[in-house]
């Protein structure tokens, strides 16, 4: 069975499938919507779960495909939940979004924070099939640490841990984070519905 990930960010689309390999799901090819085909969605939802529908319900239109979305982000208590579903678009570069944060927060302390995930997997006919929800708890550092993953990661400390999602190793984040939190629901269903190998 192929999934087009409908995504832009290849980050994402590198962490899907470590955390397939990690959860040793066979029978599942994740590949990343073809660049030509010009997958540019309206993300005017105003949740990650409307968001995550309008990126699958996009790439299918262009492939015809099962497809796979995933809209992300950071919510924050100190701040009333943003950057939210804006995180991506909430200054110009990774390390903007990051100072930006930080300075936002500087005042805050209420350091409390999620990552949120929702992910959306749609048939080839356009059918939503499944739709889920993975949050990972933590709290916003007053400095960054780390180098693995991507985005806000060197400011997220884990709750239960004393490292950021940046210090852990990938086989750590994609034990616990967000996404793999919604991914394996996502499994789940596709083992149980779809009658793929377990
Ligand atoms: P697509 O819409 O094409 O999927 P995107 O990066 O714009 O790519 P989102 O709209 O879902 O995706 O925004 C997600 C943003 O939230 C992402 O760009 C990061 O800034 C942040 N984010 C999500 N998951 C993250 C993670 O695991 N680690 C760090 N930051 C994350």
């Amino acid at each position: 069975m192929k999934i087009i990930i409908a995504t832009q960010n290849p980050h994402k689309v590198e962490e899907i499938k470590e955390i397939a390999k990690l959860f040793n799901i066979t029978g599942v090819e994740f590949s990343p919507i073809d660049k030509s085909l010009n997958f540019n969605p309206i993300e005017n939802g105003t949740t990650f779960e409307e968001n995550s529908i309008i990126k699958a319900k996009e790439a299918n239109k262009l492939t015809k495909e099962y497809t796979l979305a995933d809209d992300s982000g950071l919510c924050t208590e100190g701040l009333n939940g943003a950057p939210g579903i804006h995180s991506a678009r909430y200054a110009d570069s990774p390390q903007k979004r990051i100072d930006k944060l930080l300075a936002n927060l500087k005042d805050s302390k209420n350091r409390k924070a999620k990552f949120v995930c929702a992910m959306t997997l749609i048939s080839p006919k356009g059918e939503i099939l499944f739709k889920s929800i993975g949050e990972c708890k933590g709290e916003i550092s007053y400095t960054q640490s780390g180098t693995h993953g991507f985005g806000y990661d060197p400011i997220f400390i884990v709750e239960n841990t004393q490292k950021t999602m940046a210090d852990m190793t990938e086989e750590e984040k994609n034990r616990l984070s967000h996404r793999s939190l919604a991914l394996q629901k996502v499994f789940n269903y596709i083992q149980q519905e779809m009658n793929l190998p377990k």
